[in-house]
């Protein structure tokens, strides 16, 4: 019996690539648990989109967000309770676009998310927009003569912003992508994991993604060598970019307290409402 998955009746598209990318996200919640990890210390969020279904197929706890503002809902999920494993499911339109600020802000804090980025460079739950993350010619409702733009590059973005766990993974290599997954998630700090995510209804990138998705043998030496893995296009690498130590933003905020265990008294929180609506 699948003991992660829930009732809600699956809608994707036969052949989406958020098929491998929900069995990845499972077998690294198990990989977890055999590491000590409680299952309910794991909580997930998302945004609104294709994506953002996956939330209602995993039986975990959580909080469903809104477009764009999944990575500030999950923020305040992990300053609430230092203690839990946040992880984010954003689409690339949801944190590459509307949301683009927030993510590049909780990078820059080391926020201890972990973001898992379907990217499957397009809005496919509206049908079809081109988002940051289309190929220049990607043509849909919104660019009907081709996109006009350059792509940028979101793991480059990512790493100048100052994010200390960089990955990229592809749902067809599941078992890699998993393992991506459970180190981003024990992680301590800012993690991305950018997925590769064909989306066969609106940007059918499998033929592409299985010429050239390429395993990174060994983590970049360098922040300089790990931007030139992110950049190349002849192949397209996946594994682990970046995996640096640094102290994760509720720590050098709150030290070791923990608000969702040591909540202040009804008086302090009174004073407190009562001194900001000053
Ligand atoms: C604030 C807000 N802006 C726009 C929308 C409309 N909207 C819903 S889903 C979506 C596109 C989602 O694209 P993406 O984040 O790439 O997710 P995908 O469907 O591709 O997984 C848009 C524009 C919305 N629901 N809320
Ligand atoms: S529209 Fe694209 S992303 Fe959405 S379920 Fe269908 S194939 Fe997947
Ligand atoms: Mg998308």
């Amino acid at each position: 019996m699948d003991d992660l998955a829930t009732y809600a009746e699956n809608t994707w598209c036969p052949g989406c690539g958020n098929f491998g990318l929900l069995n990845a996200f499972k077998k690294a919640v198990r990989n977890l648990e055999s590491q000590g990890v409680e299952r309910s210390d794991i909580v997930i969020t998302a945004g609104i989109g294709c994506h953002a279904k996956i939330f209602d197929y995993l039986n975990l706890s959580g909080f469903y967000s809104l477009h764009g503002r999944s990575m500030a809902t999950a923020q305040g999920m992990k300053l609430a309770n230092p203690n839990l494993k946040v992880v984010v499911f954003a689409g690339d339109g949801d944190a590459y676009g509307e949301g683009l600020a927030h993510m590049v802000f909780a990078a820059k804090r080391n926020s201890d998310i972990t973001v898992i980025v379907h990217n499957n460079g397009v809005y496919g739950l509206t049908t079809g927009q081109f988002t940051p993350t289309s190929a220049r010619g990607f043509k849909g409702p919104s660019t009907p003569d081709g996109s006009a733009e350059e792509p940028f590059n979101p793991l480059g973005l990512m790493l100048s912003a100052g994010a200390t766990f960089v990955a990229r993974g592809y749902p067809v290599k599941l078992d890699h992508l998993s393992d991506l997954m459970a180190r981003a998630i024990m992680h301590e700090g800012f993690s991305l994991v950018d997925v590769l995510q064909p989306c066969v209804s609106f940007n059918n990138t499998y033929s592409l993604y299985n010429e050239r998705v390429t395993e990174l043998e060994v983590v970049p030496d360098s922040f300089e060598d790990a931007i030139g893995a992110a950049r190349r296009t002849d192949r397209l690498l996946v594994g682990v970019l970046r995996d640096v130590e640094k102290e994760p933003f509720h720590k050098g905020l709150m030290g070791d307290f923990v608000p969702a265990k040591q909540r202040a008294t009804d008086s302090r929180r009174s004073r407190a409402i009562a001194t900001l609506l000053r």
